[in-house]
């Protein structure tokens, strides 16, 4: 009875599971609009990230911390120094995009090289697919060669951050991975 007691309380009191999440992506691609969708349930005007934003998500019993860092070429460079205690990546593409692939390709390959990144589970967001003409997540998932990473789990989701559409079911993956479903 006392260790049924003792359990049930310290499953009422222990702090919930919690993760830290970095969102990453070139500039324009939804990654503020996306925070700030999770997070409030409400779509903000936004402005080019300079720095970083931190707001916490909640899906179901798990907290992620989730870092949104600024995408412009000249704050890239940074992403790293927040890499040290990452759980998983979101990467965020926007698919209505042509000229920026090969750069967003490019940085996607570089952080998934990256040994801070060893073994955090990536979710790719294809974003904007609201929009006419865009990559499907089959081109994208092509481009970015995700088939042949062997270093990270990893799942491709198309949403819209304006709608909302497709993210709570990409943050339900990442969350089953983090808790090593
Ligand atoms: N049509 C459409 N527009 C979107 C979508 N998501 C974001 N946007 C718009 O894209 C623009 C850029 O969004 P941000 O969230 O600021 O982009 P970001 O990735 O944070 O950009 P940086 O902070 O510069 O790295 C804004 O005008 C958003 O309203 C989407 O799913 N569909
Ligand atoms: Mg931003």
């Amino acid at each position: 009875m006392g260790s049924v007691f003792s359990s049930l309380f310290s499953k009422l009191f222990s702090k919930e599971d919690e993760f830290k999440i970095l969102l990453l992506g070139l500039q324009n691609s939804g990654k503020t609009t996306i925070l700030y969708r999770l997070a409030l349930g409400e779509v903000v005007v936004t402005q080019p990230t300079i720095g970083s934003n931190v707001e916490e998500v909640s899906s179901k019993n798990v907290k992620l911390q989730v870092w949104d860092l600024g995408g412009q070429e000249n704050l890239r460079s940074a992403w790293d120094s927040y890499y040290s205690n990452t759980n998983g990546v979101i990467y965020v593409v926007d698919s209505s995009d042509d000229s920026n692939a090969l750069v967003s390709q490019l940085e996607f390959f570089n952080l998934i090289m990256n040994p801070g990144l060893k073994g955090a589970p990536i979710l790719i967001f294809a974003n904007k697919f609201d929009l006419e003409g865009g990559k499907s997540k089959l081109e994208i998932s092509e481009h970015l060669k995700l088939h042949e990473i062997k270093e990270h789990e990893w799942n491709i989701q198309e949403c819209c951050a304006l709608t909302g559409e497709g993210l709570e079911e990409g943050i339900e993956w990442l969350t089953k991975k983090l808790e090593g479903e």
